[in-house]
């Protein structure tokens, strides 16, 4: 058998970038560049097709670059909703949203706010929840920046999300606080740092291992808005093992085919209460005997999370 046979026997490996129609495939021998085989790439979905956290069969080539066989269905993704740029989607008859995948195959999201500069929106992070439980990703939130806010008002920012029950991490990449957590968290596995633009997603994977160099938001620039200094995700080998993805800033993940009443079931904090709702399909807003109100009233569910969910339910963004 010649070595090219050889070495043309394909191999498994994970996707670690993908930019252009070009992959970073990395197994144990490491990483290799591939592109994807014309028979692969067919549908409106092409550039889905394989992306970050995608595993693959692959082949590699005489000449040093690879060639990917095929894409393993995913367990699951993390995926982004943008708008079309004005006039495309009409023009091509595309639908409005255009959907791309953050991260296949995550075995966690870590949405990541600043408790200031910028100030945390904390409906997105309700919404960036619903998408994490209706995708059966778990989810954990990190509060960053703290060394800007009083211990208290990071506190009252956040600690609501802990009594539901997430995982709340607080962190300041400047001064190296609740790394260690973190890093804890991210290990051995598949991650995404997902949150809004300037909240510190890179300088965090740079405390968290030194060394990266990723490129951070200059402080000049950090409050102006619509830059993003990270463009494409990459997933990032962390050295006590596992994998974490640098995501460029998001305002929304895609959130469809969510029926409005099993919306509530996305809501731990709502729905303990849910059964006893006088009305199997109660909306939880005006019907009587709704008991999940009543929580709302005595101070057990929070009046914040429970306005998200109406909203949401509501079809707001
Ligand atoms: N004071 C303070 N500043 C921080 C902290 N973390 C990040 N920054 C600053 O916030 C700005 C944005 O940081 P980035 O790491 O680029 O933010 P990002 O979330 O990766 O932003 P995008 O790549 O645009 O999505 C930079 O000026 C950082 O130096 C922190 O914990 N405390
Ligand atoms: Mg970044
Ligand atoms: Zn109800």
């Amino acid at each position: 058998m010649s070595s090219v046979e050889i070495a043309a026997s394909p191999s498994g490996g994970l996707i670690t970038k993908a930019l252009s129609g070009f992959f970073t495939v990395q197994d144990e021998s490491g990483p290799v560049v591939c592109k994807v085989r014309g028979r692969l790439k067919r549908g409106p979905r092409d550039s889905d097709l394989a992306t970050v956290g995608d595993r693959v069969t692959f082949v590699r080539l005489p000449d040093g670059s690879g060639m990917i066989d095929s894409v393993l269905p995913r367990t699951g993704a993390l995926v982004r909703r943008r708008p079309s740029p004005k006039g495309r989607a009409a023009r091509s008859g595309e639908s409005e949203d255009r959907e791309s995948v953050i991260l296949a195959n995550p075995d966690q999201a870590v949405f990541v706010f600043a408790c200031a500069d910028p100030a945390p929106h904390l409906g997105m992070l309700d919404r960036f929840l619903v998408v994490a439980e209706a995708n059966h990703i778990p989810a954990i939130v990190c509060a960053n920046k703290i060394d800007l806010v009083q211990a208290e008002t990071a506190r009252a920012l956040f600690g609501g999300y802990a009594t539901i029950g997430y995982t709340v991490i607080f962190t300041s990449a400047a001064t190296g606080e609740g790394i260690e957590p973190l890093r804890a968290r991210l290990a051995g596995k598949l991650s995404a740092l997902a949150g809004p633009s300037g909240v510190g997603k890179s300088s965090l994977l740079n405390a968290i291992q030194p060394g990266l160099g990723i490129s951070v938001r200059r402080v000049s620039q950090a409050t102006q808005k619509g830059r993003h200094t990270t463009v494409h995700p990459e997933l990032i080998p962390l050295a006590g093992g596992g994998w974490v993805a640098d995501t460029p800033g998001i305002r929304a993940l895609a959130l469809h085919d969510i029926d409005p009443y099993e919306l509530d079931g996305y809501f731990p904090d709502l729905l303990p209460f849910v059964s006893q709702c006088g009305f199997s399909d109660c909306s939880h807003k005006h019907e009587a005997g709704c008991a999940v109100q009543a929580a709302v009233a005595r101070g057990e569910v929070q009046a914040r999370r429970y306005e998200s969910f109406l909203r949401i339910r509501a079809g707001q963004t």
